[in-house]
Order: C-alpha cells, then structure tokens, then sequence
C-alpha cells in the first residue's frame, strides 16, 4: 500500500488568532507586529492578514514600511505579537489535527505532518475526505482556517498545501506528481532559497520541469552536489522521509539511516548506544528527564513500526535509556525478515531535571 501524507498549515496564523479572539478585527487590514522595544515604530512585522497582503505587506517587513503601504486605509490595525496566545491556540490546534493523523509530526506553531496510509486504506478519495474532516474541525471548533495538501509524500504535500491559500486543499495523487510540480516555480521546492534559484535561473532552469530535463551531474554542478540530487528527486515527487512522531517539546528523538540495511539483531542493536547519546546530549542541555522510551524501526520497503516503554520512574539517565531501546529493539524485531533501513530512539513523558545532574546522568 502506497503512502498517504498530509500537511497542514494554518493561514496567516498570528493574525488569525488576532482574528478568533476579536471577530471585529476580520474586516480590516490587520499586521501583527514584533516591535524591537528602541520606540516608535522600530521592528518588523511578524504577518499580515489578507486583506493587508493585497496592500504588499507580509512578514519580515519592517513596520515602517508596512504603515506607509497603509497609509490610505484608516481601518488598518497593527497589533503586538502576543506569543502566549497563539502557544495556547496552536496547543489546541495541533489536538485536533493529532486525532486524524495515524503518525502525528508537529513541525511547528501552525504546521504539521499526518501520515493517515492506515485510517485511509491507502485510498486517495479516502484521504480527500479526510482532509476536508480536518479543516472542518479546525474551523468548527476553533474558527480557524487551514490549507491542507495531500500527497503519497512529506514534500509534495507541503508544496501542495502552499498552493491554494488561504483555506486550500491540494490532493496529488501518485500519478499525477511530475505534472503538479513541472509548471511551478523552482522556489517552490522547500529548501531552495533565493541564492539557489538565481543560480538556477543564470542557468536556463525556471520551472521543476526544466530542472527534471537536467541530469543531476547538471543540477550538482549547479548547486554543489547534496543540493543537485536533492532537486534532481524533488522533481520527480521523491521523498522516502517517513512521518516521525513528535509534538511541541514533548519529545526527543534521534533517527539514522544505517550503514547498510539488515536483519542482523546484532548490527541493529549496535547502533542504539550513538543514537541514545545524540538523544542524551539535546536532553541533558535543557535539563530535562524522560519516563517514556521509544524506538523507530524503518525498514528497506518504507514500512514502519514503533514500540515504547513507560519506566516506573522518571530519570535522565543515559545507561537505563540505552537498556530500554535495546530491549525495546530486540523485542520489535522478533524474526525480522525485510531489512532495516533507518532506526529512530525517542523519549518522552518529560519533566523538569531542575539543573540538578544527578550522578546517574552518565551512568
Ligand atoms: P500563510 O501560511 O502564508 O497564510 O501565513 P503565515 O503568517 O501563517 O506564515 P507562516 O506559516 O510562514 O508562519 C507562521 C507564523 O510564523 C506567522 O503567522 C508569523 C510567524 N512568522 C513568519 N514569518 C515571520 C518573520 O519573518 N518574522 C517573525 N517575527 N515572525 C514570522
Ligand atoms: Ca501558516
Ligand atoms: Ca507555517
């Protein structure tokens, strides 16, 4: 069964948060503000409504700036960020879109990955539906609006719910991906910044599809070479990176394509203490304690499964997170018999180590 991934990302989300807590505000040109503190008008704006895009303000502008495009629409309102307000909305946001995923990636404030293969039998007028569940729940339950793409991949589905702003929803099916992404733009291809493309457009290459006629000698000599096949895939609609589980600080994890695929529980297991450590150091450096222990088995065919662990105490210790993902590992695995490709270690459950390192941290 094909993959099937959701993206959603909330539209204009600080101003529409503006927007759910003043209804009156909905009307009007509305700019959301980071003010730097040195006076007046000093700092940039964080986003704008629509009805102030359609005036050319948008994010990163300063807000000087800004005032003067408005300067003809004496309704225009500018407001200061209030980040505690949007955590809270985006907190409840992100609960709603988390029920409808199968595998749940918070990627930010306003945006997250829903792998929904499983609850939509791998069928895209399955998915279509689901996806219109999803903004109608934000909408019903919040007052927010969403754009949502749909597609059998992480990449082109949040090129897709970018496509259709505000309230969108992109659905690309597996056949139709080299003709959705061959008209648009190279800048489109998250990941390509300005300098990226100007290089592209020196060398004739405007759209996806002048860069899939290229061969990826041709894009890597353009790009550097991880850039060139990065674009060379991207093209073609190519993206294996699975929907890893993960939400706001809520978890820590740690995921690796091994040096070759294997069913050796050996060679597998051996490869937990470096992950475990890459989890440990982000941990240790926020002074944080897990109770719950995970691991991410990938295997050569896409497939993917996870086990967790509740420990009876919460700890920060290293040694007892390595015994639990081996563990955790070994009992997963049972016959494996497709290869394993990439292996994930995750902690949750977390709480506060209170500065205090303990000796068992480096036990
Ligand atoms: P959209 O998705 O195009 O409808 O508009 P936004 O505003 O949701 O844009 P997005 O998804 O790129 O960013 C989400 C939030 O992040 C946005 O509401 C405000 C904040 N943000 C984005 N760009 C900037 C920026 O350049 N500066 C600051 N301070 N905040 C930004
Ligand atoms: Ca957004
Ligand atoms: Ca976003």
């Amino acid at each position: 069964m094909g993959r099937i991934v959701l993206h959603a990302d909330f539209d204009h989300f600080y101003a529409q948060c503006e927007e759910v807590r003043n209804p009156l505000l909905r009307a009007a040109p509305l700019v959301v503000c980071v003010f730097s503190g040195r006076g007046g008008d000093s700092g940039a704006v964080a986003t704008a409504n629509y009805a102030a895009r359609s005036h050319g303000v948008g994010s990163g502008m300063a807000i000087n700036l800004a005032r003067r495009r408005l300067k003809g629409v004496p309704e225009a309102r500018f407001l200061p960020v209030d980040f505690a307000f949007y955590e809270g909305v985006s907190a409840r946001a992100m609960g709603i879109l988390r029920g409808h995923a199968d595998t749940f990636e918070y990627v930010g404030r306003d945006e997250a990955y829903m792998d929904v293969t499983q609850r939509a039998s791998g069928d895209y007028g399955t998915a279509r539906h689901l996806a219109q569940q999803v903004k109608n729940d934000v909408r019903s339950a919040l007052s927010l609006t969403c754009s949502v793409g749909v597609s059998p991949n992480r990449l082109v589905s949040k090129i897709a719910s970018a496509h259709q702003k505000p309230d969108g929803l992109t659905v690309v099916e597996p056949g139709d991906l080299e003709g959705f992404l061959g008209p648009l733009g190279v800048r489109k291809v998250p990941g390509l910044g300005k300098r990226a493309e100007e290089a592209l457009v020196a060398a004739g290459i405007h759209t996806v599809a002048d860069a899939r006629a290229r061969s990826v000698f041709a894009l890597s000599e353009i790009l550097g070479r991880r850039m060139g096949t990065y674009l060379h895939n991207a093209s073609r609609g190519i993206d294996d990176e699975p929907v890893a589980e993960r939400g706001p600080n809520v978890q820590y994890s740690k995921i690796a394509t091994l040096e070759r695929d294997s069913t050796d529980a050996g060679f597998l297991a051996g490869a937990i203490p470096r992950l475990c450590a890459g989890v440990h150091e982000s941990l240790a450096a926020d002074s944080r304690t897990f109770r719950s222990v995970g691991v991410l088995i990938v295997q050569s065919d896409m497939a993917s499964r996870s086990r967790s662990v509740t420990l009876r105490n919460a700890t920060s210790s290293l040694g007892e997170m390595e015994r639990a993902a081996t563990s955790l590992l070994l009992e997963a695995l049972g016959s494996q018999e497709v290869p394993v490709r990439r292996l994930g270690v995750r902690v949750s459950d977390l709480g506060d180590a209170g500065g205090q390192s303990s000796m068992d941290d480096y036990a």
